[in-house]
């Protein structure tokens, strides 16, 4: 709960108490990483109560909890978020201000914990964050990897990787739980013993627990962020150590310890790692370990675990969560098979959250077996008992298929619901990605339309916006985001949408300022802020927007006194270090910047900046201060999408395509108030079997002709002119994206951006109207339907 007692001053005495007792600083000496220590743990302090709080009541209610279950958490900063989730923003302003010291500047010295690659662990983190405020009793469990997302840097405008370093400074909202640790057995083989299959594991790693409380808005209930670190079971070779052979000595160690070493950056294509299937049956082993745990410390009925327990499956990566259940509850709990299997359904759910075949997990049985040789058994033991109980099941449907075994079928028939994570991806899970199981289990698909938490991504990210939405439609929106919609009868009187606007524009302001401070380029805070970050993507098509930019381009110059809108073009986003196409489209861009920026004809008319090391941080300053929101894959590509519902909450319409969740916003928002262009899915379906569709579309658009023409002369890599041939080549033969196809609307769409913000007032009704209508896309909504529809699980509050 607010805690209402708290003043600054008796704030102040905590964080002086931590810097002298904690950390053995004396203010004087103190730097501002001892003073954002000594402030993260007086408000950690405040945290920590509830967090009790609410674990007793789930203890003594014997309450049903969920355990969401990711290979990545993309967390971000905590210090800003606890400190407003806990009502204590001003306080801790004024606290610090006190001692000289300023709040914002000590929040920004905060690394981000990037833990996860993009949309599936930033979601993750805005669940974690729902499932708080709801008063959901629930777990996350992932792995506490010592180096999260890279850091990016560009050297002569081309992407370079180098490790993050997030655990390099002490963390101080973890406490390590080095008592709760499980052993996690690997390799080696099975013996059957009087009838019974026992698993002789050729090594063994401990996962030991590092558990950070998430606290809910106003405090009202906190849950758990369980990660696991690796060590070893066996310390140190002393005798190796004592004959001088140091290395050796400290092999098993090392050994393990890469199991928690670093995130996978590699979101796009799918290669089967032995480590990286180490790492996911580390995280579900150690997971259900520490589950059962839970629950038989309380009750001795394996059976009725379905009636205490959920475990969500975020994506396949912890779709090993099937066998393990099974194998725990077979070979350890002396469960029959048949029993173990329908009660680890019972039990699990899985979200599917992409559709391309390329990303999707396949594991060769020879590695498979290698590494988790029991549970190669029991994964075939599966599939007959399905092949049995289902013999309409088509021959070529399966788990195990041609050597190789598939997570997504294992994750389905594992799980007792399986859902997408928008309207039209659900549609297209069930239509194209598993049409056969969907017959065969009709009911078990459903859809969960993603959402994000306004509490980071509205109230702590946008101050300005934040304050005029309490000032007008009073408090309590933050937890009842439907309650945007009371901002609609204010949207068509002009003093409010001044005040829209004017918030919209301290946060551009802000933004100009940073980036002349980080990108030596100065931007004008009245130019139409068009923003576009994400990974970097062929289906996301980033290079449709730098095309359709070049064009815009050259437009200008053609008429260099024209009634122009000034744009700012801004990207970011980091591509896999191994995808070379979206490495030579960072490139392109930042060519085209470093062109576009020193042209004295477009001036202020056009700038493009890409920032480097685009994450969750930079997202918090970007997102508030767009004017225009860019979500423009190949529609049938983006399963939803939580970007774009970020940019709706902070006012900026969507240019976009009918994909993912901008089908749903646009009819939230009314297309009045969004810019649609662009083929649909099924029209994208039908137009590649055009072989000629790209030539087609290029010969059909001159303005795209002459993009082309002027990337394939080298205009904007004149030390290199046939840097980008192959990236020409590919628009015009090898477009499966449909870059060309879509670019005509695209630009057509831009003009009417154009016009629509050149009346200012018109604009600001469009923008004020995307955030009253955002309410829908509070992830609060969304952890409602997985708690009815999924995890028959019921609020604590
Ligand atoms: C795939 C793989 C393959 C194995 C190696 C590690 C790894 C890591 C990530 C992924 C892809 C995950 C798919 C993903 O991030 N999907 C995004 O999920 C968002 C949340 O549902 C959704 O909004 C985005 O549209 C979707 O692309």
């Amino acid at each position: 709960m607010n805690d209402l007692s708290l003043t600054p001053n008796l704030l102040q005495a905590d964080i002086a108490r931590h810097l002298t007792f904690t950390l053995g600083k004396d203010a004087p000496n103190a730097s501002i990483y001892d003073w954002r220590m000594a402030l993260s743990f007086a408000i950690r302090d405040r945290i920590v109560e509830p967090w009790f709080a609410s674990t007793r009541r789930t203890w003594a209610e014997d309450r049903k909890r969920v355990y969401y279950l990711s290979m990545e958490f993309l967390i971000g900063r905590l210090l800003e978020d606890a400190t407003t989730n806990l009502g204590l923003r001003d306080i801790a302003v004024e606290a610090m201000a006190g001692f000289g010291q300023d709040f914002r500047a000590i929040v920004e010295d905060e690394p981000d914990a990037a833990l996860g690659n993009g949309g599936l662990g930033r979601l993750a983190a805005c669940f974690m964050e729902s499932m708080a405020t709801l008063g959901c009793p629930a777990y996350g469990y992932g792995i506490r990897y010592e180096h999260g997302l890279f850091r990016q840097r560009f050297e002569g405008g081309q992407q370079v990787e180098t490790p993050e370093d997030w655990l390099n400074q002490a963390h101080p909202w973890e406490f390590a739980r080095p008592e709760s640790a499980y052993t996690i057995p690997f390799k080696g083989h099975v013996e059957t013993r009087d009838g019974r299959e026992v698993w002789v594991p050729g090594e063994t790693v401990r996962a030991e627990a590092h558990d950070t409380p998430v606290i809910g808005w106003q405090g009202k209930w906190a849950n758990t962020l369980r990660l696991w670190a690796a060590k070893p079971t066996t310390l140190f070779d002393l005798e190796r150590f004592n004959r001088g052979d140091y290395a050796a000595a400290a092999e098993p160690e090392a050994l393990a310890r890469t199991l928690s070493r670093v995130l996978y950056p590699d979101d796009t294509t799918y290669q089967g790692k032995e480590l990286r299937l180490k790492q996911e049956f580390f995280l579900t082993s150690a997971a259900l370990q520490d589950i059962l745990r839970r629950y038989l410390a309380k009750h001795d009925d394996l059976r009725a675990l379905p009636k205490h327990v959920a475990i969500q499956m975020n994506d396949t990566h912890p779709a090993i969560a099937g066998p393990e259940l099974i194998r725990l509850l077979v070979d350890e709990h002396g469960m029959a098979f048949d029993e173990a299997l329908e009660t680890a359904r019972g039990c699990l759910g899985y979200t599917n959250h992409t559709l391309l075949p390329e990303a999707l997990e396949r594991w060769a049985t020879f590695t498979f077996g290698n590494v988790l040789p029991r549970h190669m058994q029991i994964v075939e033991r599966i599939d007959s008992w399905h092949r049995r109980t289902y013999p309409s099941r088509p021959h070529y449907v399966g788990i195990v298929k041609h050597h190789e075994v598939r997570m997504g079928e294992l994750a389905f028939i594992m799980a007792h619901k399986v859902n997408g994570v928008s309207a039209l991806h659900s549609d297209l899970v069930k239509k194209n990605l598993f049409p056969e199981l969907e017959r065969l289990h009709p009911g078990r698909i459903i859809n969960q339309t993603n959402g994000v938490t306004p509490r980071r991504w509205l109230k702590m990210a946008n101050r300005p916006l934040a304050t005029l939405i309490t000032d007008t439609i009073g408090e309590g929106w933050e937890a009842d985001l439907d309650r945007l919609r009371g901002l609609e009868p204010h949207v068509g009187s002009r003093p409010f949408r001044e005040a829209f606007g004017a918030a919209k524009r301290a946060n551009k302001v802000a933004l100009s300022n940073w980036i002349a401070a980080e990108c030596g380029v100065k931007v004008s805070p009245d130019a139409l802020f068009d923003v576009q970050i994400k990974r970097i993507h062929e289906y996301k098509r980033q290079l449709l927007n730098i095309l359709e930019t070049i064009a815009h381009w050259n437009k200008i110059r053609g008429n260099p006194k024209g009634p122009w809108v000034p744009r700012v073009k801004i990207f970011g986003g980091k591509s896999a270090p191994g995808y070379a196409v979206a490495k030579e489209i960072i490139h392109l861009i930042n060519d085209v910047a470093a062109v576009i920026n020193n042209d004295p004809v477009t001036g202020d008319l056009l700038k493009v900046i890409y920032p480097p090391n685009y994450n969750v941080s930079m997202a918090e300053r970007l997102v508030p201060a767009a004017d225009l929101s860019e979500q423009i894959s190949t529609a049938g590509k983006e399963a939803s999408g939580t970007g774009n519902m970020k940019f709706m909450m902070n006012g900026a319409p969507t240019i976009g395509t009918l994909d993912g969740a901008n089908v749903e916003i646009l009819q939230e928002v009314g297309a009045e108030n969004f810019f649609l262009f662009g083929l649909t899915a099924e029209e994208v379906m039908r137009r590649r079997e055009d072989p000629e569709h790209a030539r087609k579309a290029i010969e059909a658009s001159q303005p795209l002709q002459d993009v082309l023409q002027m990337i394939a002369e080298g205009r904007f890599s004149p030390g290199q002119p046939d840097r980008y041939h192959g990236l020409v080549h590919r628009v015009w033969h090898h477009d499966y994206f449909l870059v060309a196809s879509d670019f005509d609307a695209f630009h057509a769409a831009q003009g009417e951006v154009d016009r629509a913000y050149a009346d200012r007032d018109r604009w600001l009704g469009m923008a004020a109207m995307n955030t009253a209508r955002s309410g829908f896309f509070s992830s609060d909504r969304t952890i409602r339907s997985y708690m009815d529809d999924i995890w028959g699980v019921t609020s604590a509050l």
